[in-house]
Order: structure tokens, then sequence, then C-alpha cells
């Protein structure tokens, strides 16, 4: 680890995710566009996500969010996760916004609500803030287009059919039931099992080439569960990211891919408003319209609308020295 100058972060959880937004500390990044600054921290500067987001300054779980100028939005953004880096994150938009209210860089004035957009890799995104009494009390955002890849498939090594949507991320939807897996919190360590041998049989077939119109690998494997209480339908879900790894939040990537998965299976309608729900009980509400004009590509594209909230839960300075034989992190599996 080189000399490293005091990283400042504010920290916030969403539905009991973490995000830790950079506020100060960092090297300047090179590059026009948020994805150009993302691939430049990732080329010269890696050391610095596994310094803030690996043991022992955080956990396999962290999320990153690296605050940048943007030439086309409000706010530029891009999200460090513990083992990779994310085209776009829900539950740290929902955390980035309370950490900017937190911050006073966007600011009520009375008001219920206010808009502000966000360059983020994935594209540029809106994010609504309401609040009462100038307090935030939920974080609305219009994510990038959701789409199915394809419905119904089946591998024999694989222990339960699947269907491939995007959301921002590319997700394997598997039902929880018919791959054994229970959504709760003694569920997990049975999902992250299933879910991460899952997702490494899914991208050797990817990469194999097996699966007509995905030539990208798989981000996560989506654990669902739907039902209908009093007419509202209950989305519960759980995603695996890796074998150490699931997200506490009802992910919002995932609850976009989920959304288009749902409208085009009949058991929603567009525009229909959901509850998605984490093995916590801490809700999103979700809904999603196909795109009017989704270009020439020949699936049908939802904007979806992910609505939360995140709280706060600390501010850090992060002191780097050198004789740290762990200054750069370290994770066990
Ligand atoms: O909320 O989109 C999300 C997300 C992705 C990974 C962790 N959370």
């Amino acid at each position: 680890m080189p000399d490293t100058p005091n990283i400042t972060t504010v920290d916030s959880h969403t539905a009991g995710h973490p995000t830790r937004v950079v506020t100060g500390g960092l090297p300047e990044l090179q590059g026009e566009t948020v994805a150009d600054k993302m691939d430049d921290f990732a080329q010269h500067h890696d050391h610095l996500r596994t310094f803030l987001l690996h043991e022992p300054r955080g956990h396999a779980a962290m999320v990153g969010a690296v605050l940048t100028e943007s030439t086309q939005a409000d706010f530029g953004v891009f999200f460090l996760g513990s083992y990779n880096y994310l085209p776009m994150c829900g539950h740290a938009t929902i955390g980035l916004a309370v950490t900017l209210d937190h911050l006073g860089l966007i600011q009520p004035k009375g008001r219920d609500s206010l808009q502000f957009n966000l360059e983020v890799p994935a594209g540029v995104i809106s994010v609504r803030v309401r609040y009462e009494n100038e307090q935030i009390i939920s974080v609305g955002f219009k994510n990038v287009a959701a789409f199915m890849i394809a419905a119904d498939l089946v591998f024999p090594d694989i222990p339960a059919t699947f269907d491939l949507a995007y959301g921002g991320n590319w997700y394997a939807l598997i039902e929880a039931r018919s791959a054994s897996v229970d959504l709760t919190p003694n569920g997990v360590r049975h999902a992250m099992d299933v879910g991460s041998f899952v997702k490494m049989a899914i991208n050797a077939h990817i990469d194999a080439g097996d699966i007509p119109h995905m030539a990208e690998r798989i981000h996560s494997v989506l654990f669902h569960q739907g039902s209908r209480v009093d007419g509202q339908f209950i989305n519960r879900q759980l995603v695996v990211l890796a074998p150490n790894k699931f997200d506490r939040s009802p992910c919002g990537t995932g609850t976009s891919a989920r959304l288009a998965q749902l409208i085009e299976a009949g058991e929603i309608q567009p525009g229909e408003r959901i509850v998605s729900r984490n093995i916590l009980d801490v809700d999103f509400m979700a809904s999603a319209t196909p795109v009017s004009d989704a270009g020439d590509c020949a699936k049908t594209h939802y904007d979806p609308v992910i609505e939360g909230l995140a709280h706060i839960t600390g501010t850090h300075t992060f002191i780097g020295s050198q004789d740290d034989p762990l200054a750069d992190g370290f994770l066990c599996n």
C-alpha cells in the first residue's frame, strides 16, 4: 500500500445492505464519463477498493460508491463491490441520495420532493427524494431499462428451471421452492451454496455459447417467491452474489429484472405497484412500464421505478499506513 491520504466516507444501510459513499481523499480520476473514471480507478487505484471494502475495514457484502462530477447529470457515481465493479446498484443509489441530503448537497428547502439526475456507468437515471417535515421519507429512482432474455431454461447440471433477465446487472431468476431455498435468515447459508453453484454453472454455459442472446456473464442468482395478499402482489426475494455474499436489501437491479419477468409472464400488469420484500421483511415498492421506443431491440424493454429508504449509520476517516501488513484488506470465503 503506497502512502494513502485520509479517505472519508459516509456509511448508510438500505433495508440492511450497506453503502459506503467516498466523500474525499481519493486521487483525481481521469476520464470524460463516469464509466471512464471507473476504468481509471480500476486500472490505477484498485487497491483502494479493497482497502475500503475488505476486512478489517469492511466485509464481503460491503458496497462502495464513488461520487464524481458528471458532464451529463447533476452528480456522477460509480459503484465498488468487494469482488468487482457494478454498472448500476439500486440499494446504493438510495444510500447515495440519503448521503447527499446528509451532506447538504441536496436540500428540500420547504418542498415535499426534489429530483436530480445521476450518471452511473450503465447510463443516466433520475432520482426523486420525498420529504416530510424536511426528513426523507422515501427515495425513488427510475432505473435503466430492464428486459427478459430467456424463460424456462433447463440444463441437466442446474437443479431448477431458470430465467435470464437484465435490470442494470444480469440475473438468473429461480423460483425459490423449486431449488429448495427458504427465503428467511435461516435459509441464507443454503441459498448462498445453491446460488453460487448455479451462477458458476450458468456462466460456464454462457462462456460455451449454449445460451442464445446471452453474451454477458450473470452477476447474481435471484431466488423469488410471489404471492398476492388482499390483491397486492408481494415479491419476496434473495439475491446471491458470491459464495459468501448476498444482498440484504430487496435489491434494486434484481427487482427491476424481476419486474420484467413478472410482466412478461402475465403475473402482474404493466404499471402495477408491487412490494419487493427482503428476508428481513423490509420492503421496496416497485413498478415498471414498457419503454415507448426501445430502438431496434427485439426484446420488450421496461422502465422500472424502485422506491425505498436508507439510514445513515456513521462517518469514517480511514487511515492507511505502509507498515500495516493488511493495508490492502483481506476476505475469507
Ligand atoms: O440493489 O441493485 C442493487 C444491488 C446490486 C448489488 C447489491 N445491491
